[in-house]
């Protein structure tokens, strides 16, 4: 069932792999590291200790035997909302083991979010850390598809304990004989209007993302140590740390705690990672940190960005302080990880490099032809770790996964040398620290504050030219807009929304720039916010 390379793939570009007919991707990520005489090697290490690829193993038939001893089997989905430790990729990979869907979430968010997607996926069954219970606790009996709740950690809250259920748990499992084309895992994407679209991978991804982009680009070995400050719940961090390492038998390094550059620098200087993979936001703050370490105290070979554009001084600044290049790649939920990247050796800031052998890119201008060199336009890619869709969404799904082509929303430019640079997205999101925000999001909440008329929300460059939503506030008859008014309504924003959603700045302004129909022309807000 192990994926492989076919022989002459250094010769081939992009690499042929062969993947059979029937694949169980936990069974291969596993397997071909025990095949490989690596059981003794050091596979993960978290705040809590180190595990080799044998306990790896172990861990995850013993969540695999724990899920199915609860009645999950084959197609169900299991809700997964844990901090990135040792029991993340166990229970991610017991379930795929077992054919079970995880859907995997962001720690991050609200009571109301997961309420939605407990009920949109009708996972049987939560698995979530203690820290996270709080945002759980409150909708469960909201949740009528949920039939177990198990909580990791020492106190398990009344309900089922996951290290207790893995400890009785066998330690041998059979994958169950999932094919290639069958749905893996999920992950929810947000989108600007409406909820999240749960995203639909299949058993081959994984594997395509690693043979790809991981070993050819990333130059991805064996002998490396991985840090990811990207978390596994998002599609970037968990091809970064699990996926990648587990397909060339490289060790990894998780942290449950927010990547700030105090706990980063500390994991950099005490584990000394070859390979970082950060976002824009944080290379900002970590070459903004007072206590930058020497060039010496790291070990850094490469470093890698993606989530939003990496701003070229930022790349520049890391490169002359650490001597490590950053790759900037664009990478998707829908196609799974980076299909347009800079590699090593050929990196020019300001863009996303090239095309990712074996993905294909097409810009379309607005005329719906090929867009001509230099000339903006869509961008759509072709590749074989395309999600084959969004759960329970015909329309979003239509619009999206175009037969071979899915539409990133995102313009871009290419330019005569063949180098890609991104022009903004297509649609209103904004990527905030490489997380989606929906304007329309944050407009809601804000409007719900009694001393609010009028709102509307724009992504505006910060300092280090990373955007960050930015509300234009008009207050109602007799309200003045102080200072005060302003840190309340950012304050009002983080108790409703996951906190990285709150507005930057607030503005106040006497009126809103409308259409004759009274809708919001967000562009003259644009033009305003880009003249200071
Ligand atoms: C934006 C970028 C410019 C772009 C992701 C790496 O970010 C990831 O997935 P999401 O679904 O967002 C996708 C959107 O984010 N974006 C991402 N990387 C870049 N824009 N330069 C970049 N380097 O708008 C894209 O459509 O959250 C990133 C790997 C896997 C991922 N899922």
């Amino acid at each position: 069932m192990t994926a492989a390379l076919s022989r002459a793939d250094h010769a081939v570009s992009p690499p042929a792999i062969e993947i059979p007919r029937c694949y169980n991707a936990a069974h291969d990520l596993i397997e071909r590291n025990l095949a490989a005489g690596r059981g003794a090697k050091v596979a993960y290490i978290d705040d809590a200790g180190r595990y080799t690829f044998a306990d790896l193993a172990e861990r995850v038939n013993r969540a695999a035997n724990a899920l199915t001893a609860l009645g999950l089997g084959l197609e169900d989905r299991v809700l997964l909302c844990h901090l990135d430790a040792i029991d993340w990729p166990a229970t991610f990979l017991g379930a795929i083991k077992a054919g079970i869907v995880p859907v995997a979430v962001n720690t991050l968010l609200t009571a109301a979010d997961y309420e939605f997607m407990l009920n949109d996926s009708r996972a049987k069954a939560l698995v979530v850390s203690e820290a996270l219970w709080p945002q759980f606790a409150p909708i469960l009996e909201r949740c009528p598809h949920l039939r177990h709740v198990i909580v990791s950690g020492a106190n398990a809250q009344g309900r089922l304990r996951l290290q207790d259920l893995v400890a009785r748990a066998g330690r041998s499992y059979t994958a169950a004989a999932t094919s290639c084309d069958d749905p893996c895992f999920w992950l929810y994407s947000s989108g600007s209007t409406g909820t999240p679209k749960g995203t639909v991978h299949v058993h081959s991804s994984m594997i395509y993302t690693a043979e790809l982009y991981a070993r050819p680009v990333l130059g991805l070995r064996a002998d490396d140590l991985v840090f990811s400050a990207a978390k596994l719940f998002f599609a970037y961090g968990l091809g970064n740390a699990l996926s990648f390492p587990l397909a060339v038998g490289a060790t990894t390094v998780l942290m449950a705690e927010r990547p700030t550059p105090a706990s980063v620098f500390a994991r950099l200087k005490r584990e000394r990672p070859t390979v970082f993979y950060g976002v824009p936001t944080l290379y900002g703050a970590l070459l903004a940190a007072p206590d930058l370490p020497q060039r010496g105290d790291l070990a850094l070979r490469v470093c890698t960005s993606a989530g939003e554009a990496l701003p070229a001084d930022i790349g520049r600044r890391w490169t002359e302080r650490f001597g490590v290049e950053i790759l900037d790649g664009i990478g998707s939920t829908e196609m799974l990880h980076i299909f347009l990247s800079n590699r090593p050796g050929e990196v020019r800031y300001g863009t996303s490099g090239k095309a990712v052998p074996g993905y294909r890119l097409r810009i379309v201008n607005e005329a719906g032809a090929e867009a001509g060199v230099d000339e903006i336009g869509d961008l759509l890619v072709s590749g074989p770790s395309a999600a084959t869709g969004y759960w329970n969404n015909r329309e979003r799904s239509r619009a999206t996964f175009l037969g071979e082509w899915t539409r990133t929303g995102d313009k871009y430019v290419l330019d005569r040398d063949g180098y890609y640079t991104y022009g903004g997205r297509s649609d209103d999101m904004l990527k905030v620290g490489g997380i989606y925000v929906s304007p329309f999001e944050v407009e809601a909440a804000l409007l719900t504050h009694p001393e609010v008329l009028e709102v509307a929300v724009i992504g505006v460059p910060d300092e280090q030219q990373l955007i960050k939503p930015k509300a234009y506030v008009v207050t109602k008859q007799g309200v003045a807009g102080t200072s005060a008014l302003g840190e309340a309504l950012k304050l009002h924003v983080k108790e409703r929304l996951a906190p990285y959603k709150y507005p930057r700045w607030v503005e106040f302004v006497p009126e809103l720039p409308k259409t004759a129909t009274g809708k919001i022309q967000r562009f003259k807000l644009r033009a305003l916010a880009g003249s200071r």
